[in-house]
């Protein structure tokens, strides 16, 4: 039970607490809802309302909320060892132990992690190190890192900069030095005339045309998400990666996985490039890595690098007080394990996976549904004015922000669905059951028709 009611929690939040991403005025009018406790899938507010939570946290919470065996291992580390750093040539036994479990897991080229606080952190890890990598091969003037537009990789300075987010660059003079961006593979929207595969082509092409553009020897690195997360869980045709890949190979460019939402078994395979076929020489992750339980985040780093780092490098002056936190390696440590012995990357590959991929090949059928996607367990649903249009839809005006009224809906119906733009995203927690996947798709038909009266009510669809 609260302490004290809804209404008090508000006027303290709006009081006190500046939010992530958030327009604090209009949020301190509105009041926060106030999230006080959780159990498996479900979270309820200080009302006592129940909802199903389909974005995991956020895109973290991978084994499902109050799993005792992450409880138990990070008060069992509290007791023995809190915290102990790693920088003056000692170390603590989760994080060895982590390290050497994180090699095991994650593709073979990677037998060496570098660890931060948090996802964006570790992309900051990821520009200082291929730009180290280059600088100890003789190349210091290959800085410049591809990234894509509406890519998100985090907040801080390099994060923000490598991510494509027009709104975030327009505030802080972003991006910083050296990092240019390319379309993003979303068919839907710059599909034009061509084909999904052969625009999944035409747009990994845009990596080769920058290359040349800006010359190979400048070019340090492309990263990319698998699968774009924040920008819309935007699935690529199938032959963008296989197309980013081979420029890469030809090119020399090292190639970066950003992984901090498909890492840990989201796609139904325990990587995203693992999914996609991709051979990344880094690897960032964070989210999953915990369930969220606790922040951790973190650079693989394959052996490409590693071994230059290691052998040519001297120090690398990059590092931060958290790296290899003893309290958040455990939980670690002990989500991994979990993951592995409830078999969560099989069931989502074989299971609930393509259980969610037939369901939302049924909701493709509703009126107001002109793309369904799923991979392993992300999902999104466009929502489009008029499904005869190009490549399945023509969209409805962005001022309208339909999205927003259909998020609306979920909130009042006691379900946690993303909207990004019209799209509709989720990525439940990979412990779902099929009762549990039928009992959400319940509620998102009602928030689709809830949301499809009111485009008829207001005459929107005309
Ligand atoms: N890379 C990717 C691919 C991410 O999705 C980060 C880096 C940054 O991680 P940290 O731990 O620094 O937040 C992320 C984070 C959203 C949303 O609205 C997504 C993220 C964070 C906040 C909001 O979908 N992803």
């Amino acid at each position: 039970m609260s302490t004290r009611t809804t209404q008090q929690w508000q006027a303290a939040d709006a009081a006190h607490f500046l939010h992530p991403f958030t327009d604090f005025q209009s949020l301190a009018k509105r009041g926060s809802r106030v999230i006080e406790r959780a159990s498996d899938i479900y979270l309820w507010d200080t009302d006592g309302k129940k909802i199903l939570d389909a974005m995991s946290g956020l895109w973290c919470v991978n084994v499902g909320y109050g799993q005792r065996a992450l409880i138990d291992a990070a008060t069992r580390q509290l007791e023995t060892l809190p915290f102990y750093n790693a920088f003056f040539q000692t170390a603590t036994p989760p994080a060895i132990e982590l390290a050497e479990l994180l090699a095991e897991v994650t593709p073979p080229q990677f037998q060496h992690v570098f660890f931060s606080g948090s996802g964006s952190e570790g992309n900051d890890t990821v520009v200082r190190m291929v730009r180290r990598y280059w600088d100890i091969l003789g190349q210091p003037e290959r800085q410049v890192i591809v990234s894509r537009h509406n890519a998100y990789h985090g907040s801080t300075m390099a994060g923000a900069s490598l991510g494509g987010m027009a709104g975030m660059h327009a505030q802080g003079g972003l991006p910083i030095p050296g990092i240019v961006h390319i379309d993003q593979p979303y068919w839907f929207e710059n599909g034009a005339d061509l084909s999904r595969d052969e625009f999944g082509l035409a747009c990994a092409r845009q990596l080769e045309a920058k290359i040349l553009e800006l010359g190979a020897d400048k070019v340090a690195a492309f990263i990319g998400e698998p699968i774009q997360g924040a920008g819309g869980v935007i699935v690529p045709p199938a032959t963008y990666w296989p197309e980013i890949q081979r420029i890469c190979d030809q090119y020399g460019v090292l190639l970066v996985s950003d992984e901090v939402i498909t890492g840990f078994g989201r796609t139904g395979r325990w990587f995203g490039c693992e999914t996609m076929g991709t051979k990344p020489d880094l690897l960032t992750f964070a989210k999953g890595v915990t369930s969220g339980y606790i922040p951790l985040g973190g650079v693989m780093v394959g052996e490409r690098v590693a071994r230059v780092l290691i052998e040519r490098g001297g120090e690398f002056n990059h590092g931060y007080t958290y790296s290899g936190h003893p309290v958040a390696c455990a939980v670690a440590l002990a989500n991994i394990r979990l993951v592995r012995e409830q078999n969560l990357v099989e069931r989502v590959r074989t299971d609930v996976g393509p259980y969610l991929a037939e369901a939302y090949a049924q909701l493709a059928e509703h009126p107001l549904v002109g793309e369904a996607q799923t991979c392993g367990l992300m999902g999104a649903l466009l929502l489009v004015k008029d499904k005869s249009g190009p490549r399945g839809g023509a969209p409805f005006p962005g001022e309208l922000e339909l999205g927003m009224v259909c998020r609306g809906h979920c909130f009042r119906e006691g379900l946690i669905m993303r909207a990004v733009g019209d799209r509709m995203i989720i990525a439940p927690p990979l412990i779902i059951t099929r009762a549990q996947i039928d009992e959400m798709l319940v509620l998102i038909r009602r928030c689709l028709d809830l949301t499809l009266a009111d485009v008829r009510k207001n005459g929107w669809d005309h």
